[in-house]
């Protein structure tokens, strides 16, 4: 069992609870400890596992949960999730996935009308039976529609990040194998896709069916798919993430890798160039067709770079294989010199335990600073977000002058600017009076309530907030979550030139649960000009290293270094910052 494991069961259970109309004391503490634990630096397994511990040690875990987490560790659930599993249909946590359904919503669905599948709910609103109930109506049957529209887009995929530490440790446990010459990603993931369906992992070498076996008795395999003489597809953990291995010969190795890159797109497009070139391009090569004869002679395959010279194009970076104009834009010599995450200097987006984050400022400074960065920005959430301890007026004066003395003294090695996570409270206002903004270095304005406004009403508010003299820059511009919350509606277009004209950056979010701004909306508000950073939102210093998930959603977007304000140096970030404050 593995942190991840502990915290989903406790979640998932105490979404049970909620459904069961548990007492709301017992469901936070399954809540709480699933947040500790899935942050927690050390391996819950060991705790319980040494007699010398006591997993109550962990701050969180009172005696009640220590007894849980007993059960989940030996029975992989426990009591009261199995109660509860019992109790409702086996469809009953993909209720809750759906945007519109509370609990007690669910709770009342169940037991009225006896649902047992999505389909069952899906009928119900079809058929105008969901408004019989108290407090349920017309409008919510179409919200619920919707709502399982998506759901259906999203069952199935996963987080970059999720299927990202699974491809990392199966890479991991095959290096150093002999006789394995390269493991790779390929697929969605290579291309830094924001959701991954399945894992797609390349293997070469007179090893490589040796390493199909290793994968197959994984510590973390849950089902074998397949096994094949040159595949294997595996199945981890309980969440199910599919992960597709695939064993191949050297010299065709770099045919392979474009062709399991995908995407699909792309690669049908590449595929219809070779024709009109009189060639032929499969995973096994890239093959010159003699027209009379039919006979095939290869002429690349060995690697990816040799596959695009011999098609007449240069080397295109995965994150732009989506058939989006990357192939006219290789042929022409003009691909965009992507953005790497060596070219960040700065992280301009975290919280310490000022609000809700779980490091100290001298402890994100310590871990920015081991990132070899030059600079970071320290946000805080406003006092809006009351929850999170959000800073007031007296509290933001102060943290701005506390910033100035510690660069002062130059202690913590790390240049830091003082910011704020100011929330844009629903007419647009910003959460905090302009006065004690101007004492900041920078600030992010971000919509943290009240998303379910119009598209006109959003769009009123984000640009009344633009017309804050001291906003610096839009956080998560779009508030979508992942695989659970679209976008709020508004007109991009619009706002996105009120900012350009303004001078306020655009954020990427990083943070692998929200990557917001998107690939798509990037490249449409690089177009119109926008500058942007690309920060990590960090709640925990190790957050931090959530960039690289920003930097892939950039490259797909397009962007180079110089769009991206938190590629420039100290001086010139500072030099950024100064033009925009006396602009205002
Ligand atoms: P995913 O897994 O849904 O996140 O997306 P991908 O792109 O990883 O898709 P997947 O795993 O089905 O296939 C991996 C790659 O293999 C895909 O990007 C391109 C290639 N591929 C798979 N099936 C086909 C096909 O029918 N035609 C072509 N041209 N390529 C394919
Ligand atoms: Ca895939
Ligand atoms: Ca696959
Ligand atoms: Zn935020």
């Amino acid at each position: 069992m593995e942190n991840r494991d502990f915290s989903r069961i406790l979640a998932e259970t105490a979404d049970l609870m909620e459904i069961a109309g548990d007492d709301g004391f017992r469901i936070r503490s399954y809540r709480n400890g699933a947040a500790t634990i899935e942050s927690y630096p050390e391996r819950i397994s060991d705790i319980l596992a040494s007699p010398e511990r006591k997993i109550t040690d962990v701050p969180g875990i009172g005696k009640g949960l220590a007894v849980v987490l007993h059960e989940i560790e030996t029975t992989g659930s426990c009591e009261r999730r199995d109660e509860l599993l019992q109790k409702f249909p086996a469809a009953a946590l993909d209720f809750l996935q759906i945007q519109g359904l509370g609990p007690k919503s669910v709770a009342l669905l169940f037991e009225h009308f006896k649902v047992q599948t999505i389909d069952d709910l899906e009928k119900l609103c079809l058929e105008k039976k969901l408004r019989e109930l108290p407090r349920m109506g017309a409008k919510l049957e179409e919200k619920v529609l919707r709502g399982i529209a998506q759901f259906r887009e999203h069952k199935g995929r996963f987080l970059l990040n999720v299927a990202d530490a699974a491809a990392q440790e199966i890479i991991a446990s095959l290096e150093g194998i002999e006789g394995i010459e390269a493991v790779t990603t390929a697929g969605s993931l290579r291309r830094g896709k924001e959701t991954i369906g399945d894992v797609d992992l390349l293997v070469t070498g007179p090893a490589a069916a040796l390493a199909l076996d290793r994968v197959a008795s994984g510590p973390r395999v849950y089902e074998v798919l397949g096994r094949g003489s040159n595949k294997t597809s595996v199945k981890l953990g309980r969440e199910g993430l599919q992960v597709d291995v695939r064993a191949l010969d050297s010299s065709s190795f770099g045919a392979a890798l474009q062709y399991f890159t995908g995407s699909k797109e792309h690669n049908v497009a590449l595929r219809q160039r070779a024709v009109r070139m009189g060639l032929k391009l499969s995973e096994y090569g890239l093959f010159k067709v003699d027209a009379a004869t039919g006979a095939e002679t290869k002429i690349a395959g060995e690697s990816e770079e040799g596959v695009y010279a011999a098609l007449g194009l240069d080397w295109i970076p995965p994150e732009l294989r989506e058939n989006n104009g990357e192939i006219e834009l290789a042929e022409a010599h003009k691909l965009p010199k992507l953005i790497r995450l060596a070219d960040i200097r700065g992280d301009l987006h975290m919280h310490t335990t000022s609000s809700d984050g779980r490091g100290t400022l001298e402890e994100m400074a310590e871990a920015a600073r081991a990132l070899g960065y030059e600079y970071i920005a320290i946000t805080d959430h406003s006092k809006a977000m009351a929850m999170t301890g959000g800073l007031d007026e007296k509290r933001v004066t102060d943290f701005a002058r506390a910033v100035r003395r510690i660069n002062e003294t130059g202690d913590l090695g790390i240049r830091i600017f003082s910011g704020l996570e100011c929330d844009i409270l629903k007419d647009g206002v910003m959460d905090i009076a302009e006065d004690a903004l101007a004492e900041l270095d920078i600030v992010i304005g971000s919509v943290h309530s009240h998303m379910n406004l119009e598209a006109a009403a959003m769009t009123d508010r984000l640009l009344a907030a633009l017309e804050s003299p001291h906003l610096t820059a839009l956080g998560h511009p779009t508030g979508r979550l992942l695989l659970h919350r679209d976008p709020f509606p508004f007109d991009f277009d619009v706002v996105i030139g009120d900012a350009v004209s303004r001078g306020v950056w655009l954020e990427i979010n990083a943070s692998p649960e929200r990557l917001d701004l998107s690939a798509a909306h990037v490249r449409a508000a690089r177009a119109r000009g926008a500058k942007f950073l690309i920060d990590t939102d960090a709640h925990h210093p190790k957050s931090l290293a959530n960039m690289r998930y920003g930097i892939l959603t950039a490259r797909r977007g397009g962007l180079e270094a110089h769009d991206v304000v938190n590629t420039f140096s100290l001086k010139h970030f500072a030099a950024a910052l100064r033009r925009h404050q006396t602009h205002q």
